[in-house]
């Protein structure tokens, strides 16, 4: 079966499948750390793969790290096979593609950046077909793709994130803001206390208010939102960052994620005075003016 965001709401909650390709570069000689050699696949309108853009960025790894960027909007995948849809690839002049609610169409533009060709891929499906033929796993994104072994390395944003910056796998191949460690050591247990309790109150927690199909289960979703967002202001009111006065990977794991929330509910991050502070000086420091494709 062809699974998507969209088979994963039982009982009117959302629950989220675990991701499934889980190999990280550098721990087997299979997947040396290499230029050129990964390709990250993404979509503007993912707040997962986003924070993967922003480390890309952050770290100029744009020669080192090639990209691909599917359409902004879900289409058939295998129109006369299956009814699954999901993302597709598309080049800037190709004619706008239909969205799935058949009420308007929405335009290929220079954000959309096809895969090598010879790869041949119409959809981020495709990725997934080419590495485990007949899979039955949600096609998301983000994705590191092997274009030397031909397979999926690993589709778990917060593991291909580490990847990116860690300076003994990609990272190495900076070419700035060297100096900048998301993970400093002796901070390890409060980062990993911090992501234990953001991803499944912001990170997951946006996701099940939005995919929520029934008022309990929104209800349940939106409190258990509100309570990691109140944690994270008394964090912020106390200190700069979330660990303190260092600035470290909880960075990418609230940002994009404060900006699903904005745009998905009604209330907003200014409702949370130190949180709000936050995001703009992220938001005018690292000058992060691609995020705004997500709103
Ligand atoms: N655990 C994954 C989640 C990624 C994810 O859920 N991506 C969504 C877009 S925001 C997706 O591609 N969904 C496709 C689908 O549901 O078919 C990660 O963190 O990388």
């Amino acid at each position: 079966m062809s699974m998507s965001a969209l088979t994963e709401v039982a009982k009117g909650a959302f629950a989220r499948t675990e991701s499934t390709f889980r190999n990280i570069i550098g721990t087997s000689p299979s997947f040396p750390p290499e230029k050129k050699r990964y390709l990250l696949v993404v979509a503007h309108a993912c707040p997962w793969a986003n924070r993967c853009i922003m480390a890309r960025s952050l770290f100029g790894l744009e020669q080192a790290v090639p990209m691909a960027v599917v359409h902004p909007t879900w289409a058939a995948t295998n129109p006369n096979v299956d009814d699954h849809f999901g993302w597709v690839f598309s080049s800037p002049s190709d004619p706008p593609i239909q969205h799935p609610s058949g009420e308007n169409e929405v335009a290929c533009d220079e954000q959309c950046i096809p895969p090598p060709s010879h790869l041949n891929w119409p959809s981020a499906r495709s990725v997934y077909d080419t590495s485990a033929p007949g899979a039955t796993t949600k096609f998301t994104v983000p994705i590191l793709y092997d274009l030397v072994e031909n397979v999926i390395v690993n589709n778990e944003s917060s593991e291909i994130l580490r990847m990116l910056y860690d300076r003994d796998l990609l990272g190495q191949f900076a070419t700035k803001n060297h100096a900048l460690n998301l993970y400093p050591k002796e901070k390890s247990i409060e980062i990993e206390t911090c992501n234990d309790f953001i991803y499944p109150s912001i990170n997951n927690g946006v996701y099940k208010c939005g995919f929520a199909h029934s008022q309990a289960a929104y209800e349940a979703a939106a409190v258990s939102l509100k309570e990691g967002l109140q944690r994270v202001e008394t964090i912020l009111s106390a200190s700069n960052f979330l660990c303190g006065d260092v600035l470290t990977e909880g960075l990418f794991n609230t940002y994009f994620f404060l900006e699903t929330f904005q745009f998905y509910t009604c209330c907003g991050v200014s409702d949370f005075f130190s949180l709000f502070f936050y995001f703009l000086s992220l938001f005018s420091f690292f000058q992060l003016t691609f995020v705004c494709l997500l709103l």
